[in-house]
């Protein structure tokens, strides 16, 4: 169930998670990390961990992938290794346990929700949403055909999606596995085993700079700076993204 995480992960989730959205809207409570955040309003971006913790940055500073990186990588060997990828997915868990009781529980992931990524409850407009809807879902068939779209499906970058470098639009609640509404440090971690292993394209063990996709945001600020176009004829050009979207 776990072998194809960027689906499995993402619809039920995120059907809680927009209605969560709703009441963060309309109560407008602070931003965590006082004045970080971004909204819609475009001030400055942010980049999610694939834990699901934000990076903020000021408009003008580099885009705060490597602010992660760079604090992941306890060793300064200029590589994310297993050990050090696992530590970091567990002390953010830490953060997000209030109460120490080894659990994720869903007052503490409404907590996340609100206060800590508040962002991942907006659709931001900057985004580039796919038009379609890739038909990766042929090889398992089948399911396709009974759809209203004719078996592809509409996938939207949302939530964290829109910046991290998985496409997981809840990282907390994706990773709970039987659903029942909590995170153990179990399923937190068997989690962060596969994030790593996406991460870690050539297997090696390590996450390098090099190995990381560009998250959906940072791509729309290439595209603010140098408006090259986002490969129209790429799939001709044999230049196929690899990875997730
Ligand atoms: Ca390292
Ligand atoms: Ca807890
Ligand atoms: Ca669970």
């Amino acid at each position: 169930m776990r072998a194809t995480p960027s689906l499995s992960l993402l619809c039920l989730p995120f059907l809680a998670l927009t209605l969560a959205g709703t009441a963060v809207a309309q109560d407008g409570s602070p931003p965590y990390g006082g004045g970080g955040f971004i909204g819609v309003q475009g001030q400055g971006s942010v980049f999610f961990s694939p834990s699901g913790e934000p990076f903020r940055a000021a408009k003008g500073d580099p885009y705060p992938v490597m602010t992660w990186f760079n604090r992941v990588d306890t060793d300064h060997d200029g590589r994310i290794s297993h050990d050090e990828f696992v530590a970091d997915a567990v002390a953010f868990f830490a953060k997000l346990d209030i109460n120490h009781d080894n659990y994720i529980s869903s007052p503490e992931n409404t907590r996340y929700e609100n206060e800590i990524a508040p962002e991942i409850t907006r659709m931001d407009p900057r985004i580039q949403q796919p038009k379609i809807i890739r038909e990766e879902s042929d090889q398992s068939a089948d399911q396709g055909n009974d759809l209203p779209n004719g078996g592809k499906y509409i996938k939207q970058i949302l939530g964290a999606a829109q910046y991290g470098l998985i496409d997981e639009p809840q990282p907390i609640r994706a990773a709970d596995a039987n659903f029942d509404f909590r995170i153990s440090m179990d399923e937190w971690l068997n989690a962060t085993e596969e994030r790593f292993k996406l991460l870690d394209r050539n297997g090696d063990g390590y996450i390098t700079p090099e190995e990381l996709p560009k998250t959906p945001f940072q791509k729309y600020l290439d595209g603010d700076k140098g408006k090259k176009g986002d490969a129209k004829d790429g799939d001709k050009s044999g230049h196929k993204k690899k990875g997730w979207w």
